[in-house]
């Protein structure tokens, strides 16, 4: 994960990074998961300092940071160093499992085991391991095959690239289907780690073979998909690549019909902190909210039918708050 969070542009990018290296040290190594928290969120809270920091007087009083993580970075200040992360690196053995979560699927609890019961001990040896299939299942064989490649963010004009080669082969297929990029692209991000595709149809009954039929063009008509690691009636998770030329992505499709579309608009577009924000305004205001639809809350814990929405604005109007943009949905 780490390799994937760049922050070209941000003053204080080194320490961000330092800051998250530390955190998935604490996730997949020594898996306390509200040290893994605490510091993501004082790198989140940093990140967002638009100033290069040279005291600690820049953080003071700066929401998210704790004073152990305030010691950190006042090593950081003063030395260039954190020891403690001088230390998670001269670990061997937590640097390989670090490793080891780098690869799709692949949690602490696995990346543990390949580490202490098959002492594998990096990618490498992973690779050339004689029970590499036995020790992995599908998703996480793809998910070594393409380590390197869905590394890699998508610049926005790669992302309009197969924007375009989605839509016009989705609406071959029938044009009543809408179809949609979420994710960071749609809230404007100018690269992103995967691309994310939600698709409606005006009747409802058969999306689960249209999901069938968009996946099979895309795969064997255009040779845009390139592997399957699941699907089911509504969500399909593989890989594609727009050419030859260019890197294989990870790709998410997902269908809903009609009445729910824009529950999953507002939830697929994200970002996950607005969602989880949201969900929580919805609950102080006696509404249930999920990527399907809002209900209303009865008294006695009843669940209302799902109410009517038809734009993501209606969802913000139940829950009384200001209409966000998508480019507004950066939390
Ligand atoms: P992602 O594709 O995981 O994230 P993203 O598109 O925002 O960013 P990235 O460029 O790194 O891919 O998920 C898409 C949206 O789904 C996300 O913005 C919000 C929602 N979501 C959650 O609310 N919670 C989650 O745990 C996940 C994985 C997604
Ligand atoms: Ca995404
Ligand atoms: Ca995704």
């Amino acid at each position: 994960m780490a390799t994937k969070r760049k922050l070209p542009d941000n003053p204080n990018s080194e320490l961000v990074d330092f800051l998250h290296e530390l955190a998935d040290y604490e996730k997949n190594v020594s898996r306390l998961i509200h040290k893994y928290n605490a510091y993501r969120k004082a790198a989140s809270s940093i990140a967002k300092i638009d100033h290069k920091i040279e005291t600690i007087k820049d953080i003071k009083g700066i929401e998210g940071i704790g004073k152990k993580i305030e010691a950190k970075i006042e090593q950081y200040l003063s030395t260039g160093k954190i020891k403690k992360l001088e230390t998670n690196r001269g670990d061997e053995t937590g640097a390989a499992i670090n490793q080891m979560t780098r690869i799709m699927g692949i949690g602490p609890a696995h990346a543990n085991k390949l580490v202490h019961q098959e002492k594998i001990k990096s990618i490498d040896e992973l690779r050339s391991h004689p029970k590499r299939d036995q020790l992995l299942n599908k998703t996480q064989q793809l998910g070594l095959k393409y380590l390197e490649e869905f590394e890699q963010k998508i610049l926005r004009d790669e992302m309009k690239q197969m924007e375009t080669i989605l839509l016009r082969e989705i609406n071959a297929i029938d044009d009543q289907l809408k179809a949609e990029i979420v994710g960071s692209y749609r809230r404007g991000a100018a690269a992103s780690s995967d691309i994310d595709v939600l698709v409606t149809h005006p009747t409802a009954t058969i999306l689960p073979s249209l999901l069938h039929k968009i996946v099979d063009t895309l795969t064997k008509k255009v040779h845009f998909i390139t592997d399957t690691i699941s699907i089911g009636d509504s969500k399909f998770m593989g890989v594609c690549q727009m050419n030859a030329s260019k890197l294989h992505r990870r790709i998410d499709i997902r269908v809903f019909p009609s009445e729910q579309y824009y529950c999953a608009l507002l939830y697929f577009t994200g970002n996950d902190l607005l969602n989880r924000q949201m969900r929580i305004v919805a609950q102080e205001q006696g509404y249930k909210l999920n990527e399907y639809s809002i209900q209303k809350v009865g008294s006695t814990g009843v669940l209302s039918k799902p109410l009517p929405v038809t734009s993501e604005k209606d969802v913000f109007d139940y829950l009384q708050m200001d209409y966000k943009e998508p480019n507004q949905r950066n939390m």
